[in-house]
């Protein structure tokens, strides 16, 4: 199975960020049942792995935490931008949760990037240089607000690649502390 883990966003964003789409040549914006914020990454995965990874991913203890959306940039940088993004304010119990899901991929022997985690919700990814239009997406976009998010539960999903484009299908999820006085760490035992 292709799999990846990630956080899901209300629908009513997903719509909003899905129709900020328009007027950049050469974009491919995802369609609003792709966009999520993704923590990790884990390609193919046999089923005892699975298995092993799913037990991993119920031992991490992270409160859960508030996300609220801020501004829009792109990857690499503006000069050749590949990915356009929705950013998010800093969250500590996020870059927490990122860390220790990826651990336990790791754990697993999921191989993962070295790269640190840098929240953000990808809006399209670019097949032509447009910096101009892009820029100005980017000056348009610079206040992006929409009302805070709780999250509750991160999810694995399973995505299909098929000829209309990747299906995404949450295999199970597994739900963060209620209480928000403990921190991120994995439980003993
Ligand atoms: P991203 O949009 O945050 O980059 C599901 O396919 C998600 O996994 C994508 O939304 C993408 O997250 C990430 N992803 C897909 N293919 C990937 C790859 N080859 N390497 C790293 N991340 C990938």
């Amino acid at each position: 199975m292709r799999l990846f883990i990630a956080i899901e966003l209300p629908g009513e964003i997903k719509r909003q960020l899905e129709g900020m789409g328009a007027g950049i040549p050469g974009s491919r914006w995802v369609p609003a049942d792709q966009i999520h914020l993704t923590l990790a990454f884990l390609g193919e995965v046999d089923d005892s792995t699975l298995r092993q990874l799913t037990g991993a991913l119920a031992r991490i203890r992270v409160p859960g935490f508030t996300l609220r959306f801020s501004g829009t940039g792109c990857f690499p940088d503006l000069r050749r931008p590949r990915v356009l993004w929705a950013g998010l304010e800093p969250e500590p119990k996020l870059d927490d949760l990122a860390f220790l899901v990826r651990e336990a991929a790791v754990a697993c022997a999921i191989a993962q990037e070295e790269r640190p985690f840098f929240s953000h919700v990808t809006l399209a990814r670019l097949k032509l240089p447009a910096p101009r239009e892009v820029e100005a997406f980017l000056a348009r976009h610079r206040t992006l607000k929409f009302p805070p998010i709780d999250v509750r539960e991160f999810l694995l999903f399973q995505s299909r690649l098929t000829p209309q484009g990747a299906i995404h299908t949450p295999v199970k999820g597994f739900t963060l502390l209620a209480n928000t006085a403990s921190s991120g760490a994995l439980q003993e035992n």
